[in-house]
């Protein structure tokens, strides 16, 4: 039913997603605004890192099953997965759904199928295809024509961890919400191609407030856990060592506090809520806050170590100081420093006037934000050799290891538990 496949979006999860269809030997058109990542991809390369995608697309490029573009192109189905941030005032910007919309309705067909992977506000499906029913009246549309409809459309996202997406895609359950019946089991066929996990029915409506929920679920657990953390310290309890305490009740699983929460998801998707209905949610929101105010709270108590350090040092100047950050990335082992919170604490210490050894073992280069004077990459032993403060922001498994040497640093803040 479904030869050819086009992808629009070829980012963290267009990309993934378009191989594996084309692995299934699927005809796929991926389309991109990015020229330079359309061409990285028509040489069987990848503009983005995850585990495993390399060789995938390589291979897909190569037998010619997947195959990058600008513009789009007649095809049997339309998956869209362009990004979904927000804007000031937290209110989310719908303008690369637009914009994908109106890209493909010229190159629409009837018996197409439309589904709508980014993450996305309650509503958005419906107006995905009242864009596309706007830019195509010779064509029908659920909203119109119900299971009848020219075009179906529906809603599917995606749940992936970065990391293991290659993994989850094919593993984990999808939730399915079609504007129709029709197009959810044309939707369930389509990703029955590799998806090995159930693929569930519900409408889009669902389907959307489904993803928001999954993340915001996670986002309170963890500002719960980053309150915590906060309130112990006040009382100077060991937080970690309550929480393993309390994880030891049967029906109690609290989650790590850390310097705050990173990535592209989890910091955003509880927003798209909060602007539906701002106010009801307000558990959300305030989870949010929490969580957006751990970076300043951390950065507070490295200036506290400071102020003691140039107490012991009266000889010293701020300048002279030297502050070892050890983790720049927005969680343990991976090398993605976008949207992190390490790096936002690194910045603020960087701007107090003291040298910042930033440690980030997964990375080579930094990112322009943290391109100071007064700011490096150096070795985790480098660091730990000269550091008057150590500030330890991620839980890489390489820091792990060295646990039993820090415990030596006279002035050390532990935002992640590395030492329990
Ligand atoms: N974090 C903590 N404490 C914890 C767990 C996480 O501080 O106990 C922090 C991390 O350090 C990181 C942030 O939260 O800064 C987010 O990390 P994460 O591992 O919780 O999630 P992401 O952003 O990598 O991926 C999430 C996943 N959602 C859920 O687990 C509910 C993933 O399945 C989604 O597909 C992804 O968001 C997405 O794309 O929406």
């Amino acid at each position: 039913m479904f030869h050819a496949i086009s992808m629009i979006g070829l980012g963290y999860i267009g990309l993934p997603t378009a191989t594996l269809f084309a692995s299934r030997k699927k005809q796929v058109i991926g389309v991109d605004v990015s020229q330079h990542a359309v061409d990285t991809i028509n040489q069987g390369k990848i503009h983005i890192t995850e585990p495993e995608l390399d060789i995938l697309v390589h291979a897909a490029v190569h037998e010619g099953y997947l195959r990058a573009t600008t513009r789009p192109e007649p095809a049997d189905a339309f998956l869209i997965a362009v990004p979904t941030p927000f804007q000031d005032g937290h209110q989310p910007d719908l303008s690369y759904v637009e914009a994908a919309a109106r890209s493909i309705a010229p190159v629409l067909q009837k018996g197409n199928l439309v589904i709508l992977e980014s993450t996305s506000p309650v509503g958005t499906t419906e107006k995905l295809a009242a864009w596309l029913a706007e830019s195509r009246p010779d064509l029908s549309f659920p909203q119109q024509a119900g299971e009848e409809a020219d075009i179906q459309v529906a809603y599917c996202p995606e749940r992936v961890l970065p990391g293991r997406v290659i993994h989850e895609l094919v593993s984990n359950d999808r939730v399915i919400g079609g504007m129709s019946r029709a197009a959810s089991e044309q939707a369930c066929a389509l990703y029955k191609t590799f998806v090995e996990g159930k693929c569930l029915i519900t409408n889009a409506r669902t389907a959307e407030m489904c993803k928001l929920t999954e993340n915001s679920c996670r986002d309170v657990n963890i500002a719960f856990a980053n309150e915590l953390s906060m309130i112990c310290d006040k009382l100077g309890i060991n937080v970690w060592e309550l929480i393993t305490l309390a994880n030891h009740h049967p029906r109690v699983k609290v989650l790590q506090p850390g310097p705050g929460v990173g990535g592209h998801c989890i910091a955003v998707d509880p927003w798209f809520i909060v602007s539906s209905a701002p106010e009801l949610a307000r558990l959300i929101r305030t989870a949010r806050e929490v969580n957006d105010h751990k970076p300043e709270w951390v950065l507070e108590k490295v200036k506290a170590a400071i102020t003691d350090a140039l107490a012991a040092n009266p000889s010293k100047t701020i300048a002279d100081l030297k502050v070892a950050c050890l983790g720049l990335a927005f969680k343990p082992d991976i090398d993605d420093l976008r949207e992190s919170p390490a790096v936002e604490i690194a910045s603020g210490i960087a701007k107090l006037g003291c040298q910042v050894l930033a440690v980030e073992p997964n990375v080579e280069v930094l990112p322009k934000k943290l391109c100071l004077p007064n700011l490096g990459l150096i070795s985790l032993e480098g660091a730990l050799a000269s550091a008057d403060v150590v500030c330890v922001l991620v839980k890489h498994r390489a820091f792990t290891e060295v646990g039993g040497d820090l415990r030596q640093q006279p002035l050390l803040i532990d935002a992640v538990g590395l030492l329990g």
